[in-house]
């Protein structure tokens, strides 16, 4: 009997990527279901700025979530997660007062594994992470949660290769633009729809105490004026549309600031996405213990449809109501 010809696959395609950050302070603060501790309120210009993303999100049809998270090291080479579904609890080590987090999360393997044949063929180090007890790490869970906190999407988790460290923050660069290459690559071959996160903070310098109440604004403010005209450097160039000259200076900014991009969510991000050259949206800006964090996205026009039907009040959508302590 003659076998049907295999229907080709349509080519799939990065319909936005995303700067989001994952500061456990932003999920206490939103007082979702899923997260134990109760707060009071907390970082509202971060958590506004991730509802205007989540809205604009919700106008863009996508498939799957890729996210590259810092909190995720490895030492050889970038492993990716294709475990199909993973639930247990999260508990971030330095705030566990602050984070204890639920999570149900489906992962999409045939992507992951495809991200991982295409490394294969261009001799970039990677391993699939198969450990179905594998414990998902923080920065994943936050910057998951903020962008969709009912998870009904897939993901598929990268880790941060801890190459800046070992050996320097150029070579970090030329292997995240290697990597983002590859994903794109398989992106295409998967027919998947995907938005990138490239989880992270900016600015990376933290107070070292905590506020009796961890919530109390009155005690948030940058480290430093020095990060801060570096963030803002940064951010100009975001939406200035200068991608390129944004990621050609991550090497300077984060030996200024001791960036979160050190991790290489942005470059990874940027060169998968070819370094857009319209601007960034900028949702917002806010400091938490410090550090600078923006919220922003890129997203080609030919990605925007109707909005659909999403609800995106994080803690508000999943029933919770707000906190009292
Ligand atoms: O991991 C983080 C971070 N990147 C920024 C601020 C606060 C806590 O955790
Ligand atoms: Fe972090």
């Amino acid at each position: 009997m003659a076998t049907e010809p295999q229907k080709s696959k349509t080519k799939g395609a990065i319909v936005a990527g995303c700067l989001a950050p994952h500061p456990p302070h932003l999920v206490y603060a939103e007082n979702p279901p899923q997260n134990e501790p109760r707060s009071e309120c907390g970082w509202e210009t971060l958590r506004w700025a991730y509802e205007s993303m989540r809205n604009e999100l919700s106008t863009i049809d996508h498939d799957v979530l890729v996210i590259l998270s810092p909190h995720w090291r490895t030492y050889v080479g970038t492993h990716i997660l294709a475990t199909p579904h993973l639930k247990s609890l999260s508990v971030d080590p330095v705030f566990p007062h602050l984070f204890r987090y639920s999570y149900d999360i489906k992962v999409d393997v045939e992507l992951a594994e495809t991200i991982h044949a295409v490394c294969q063929e261009k001799n970039i180090p990677t391993k699939l992470m198969q450990n179905p007890d594998f414990r998902v790490d923080y920065g994943t869970i936050v910057t998951g949660h903020m962008i969709n906190p009912l998870w009904n999407k897939p993901i598929v988790c990268l880790s941060a290769n801890s190459v800046s460290a070992y050996y320097n923050l150029d070579r970090m660069q030329a292997l995240m633009m290697e990597l983002g290459a590859a994903t794109k690559e398989a992106i295409e071959k998967s027919g998947r729809k995907a938005i990138l996160l490239a989880s992270h903070s900016l600015s990376h310098r933290h107070f070292t105490s905590e506020n009796e109440i961890p919530e109390d604004m009155s005690k948030e403010h940058i480290t430093n004026h020095s990060l801060y005209l570096w963030d803002m450097k940064m951010i100009n160039l975001m939406k200035a549309g200068k991608s390129k000259e944004m990621v050609d200076l991550i090497p300077d900014f984060t030996e200024q600031t001791i960036a979160e991009t050190e991790s290489g969510g942005l470059t990874w991000m940027m060169q998968a996405m070819d370094y857009p050259t319209y601007p960034a949206k900028v949702h917002g800006y806010g400091t938490v213990i410090g550090t600078g964090n923006v919220v922003a996205s890129w997203a080609p026009k030919s990605s925007h449809s109707a909005p659909t039907a999403h609800s995106t009040q994080s803690g508000v959508q999943s029933g919770v109501q707000l906190g009292t302590k």
